[in-house]
């Protein structure tokens, strides 16, 4: 058949012109979420940091320690006054180095990311007292634990946000038996990901039956480190982006226990 250049396109320009027209495209959809970013709550850009990381805010670093431990999930130790178990947690900001070399700043429960590992017993009775060090309100609400509506730790619905300094207490009875999370309830797409949760376990009255061999309890969360600053930044994507990454819920509490 002849081909006549007369009446048809060229193969080039119409190469051309598709690319062409995938750019504006893509160009457009940048733009389009570029400007999505910059509407939604909390979602402060800081100076000089790339625009991916647009998600969270720059985390204050000035005049803040470097933490003197190295692993988070420490169990925490309790005071016994008459049957109630005495816990005592603080709030706030340390240097973390959440891998080899790196270090972050973090917001944390007693200098430790993740925070400690609380255990009791099923129908203990717990008390645990929290201090706000941190530079912004705070409350804790302990997921998974049936607690008293007050101790729910709602900011504004079930109590008074923690301010700056202060201390709040949570009482409660410790039920049902399982393996929980506590975390931050307060500004806690920033809160919790920067550090403020850690694990919380009931453990059933006698005992786990049949008795594991390795008892190890872990906790996922995804930090965004942030290398063009003077300080490490840490940052995460909300919870919905790791949910769509990751295809599982990464703030799920995985207790692995090994029997023979
Ligand atoms: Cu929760």
């Amino acid at each position: 058949m002849k081909y006549d250049m007369k009446n048809k396109i060229p193969i080039p320009v119409i190469g051309i012109v598709a690319v062409l027209v995938v750019f504006f495209v893509y160009k457009a959809f940048l733009s389009k979420s570029k400007s999505s970013l910059k509407v939604a709550p909390a979602q402060l850009s800081s100076e000089g940091v790339d625009e991916a990381a647009h998600a969270m805010e720059a985390i204050p670093d000035i005049n803040i320690k470097t933490a003197s431990e190295k692993k988070g999930l420490q169990e925490l130790q309790f005071k016994l006054e008459g049957t109630t178990k005495i816990f005592k947690l603080t709030a706030e900001p340390i240097k973390w180095e959440v891998f080899k070399g790196t270090m972050v700043t973090a917001w944390a429960y007693n200098g430790i990311v993740p925070g400690p590992l609380i255990r009791v017993t099923d129908g203990d009775k717990v008390k645990i007292i929290v201090k706000n060090n941190l530079p912004e309100p705070t409350t804790i609400h302990w997921h998974g634990v049936l607690v008293p509506n007050n101790m729910d730790g709602i900011p504004d619905e079930t109590q008074k946000p923690i301010q700056p300094g202060e201390t709040f207490t949570y009482e409660f009875v410790a039920n049902p038996a399982g393996t929980f999370w506590y975390h931050s309830h307060f500004n806690t797409d920033k809160q919790i990901g920067i550090g403020l949760s850690g694990a919380f376990v009931i453990e059933p009255k006698g005992g786990l039956n049949p008795k594991p061999d390795i008892d190890k309890v872990l906790m996922l969360n995804e930090w965004r480190v942030l290398v063009n600053k003077p300080i490490l930044l840490c940052q995460r994507l909300t919870w919905m982006q790791i949910c769509l990454r990751s295809m599982v819920n990464p703030f799920l509490t995985q207790r692995i226990l090994l029997l023979k």
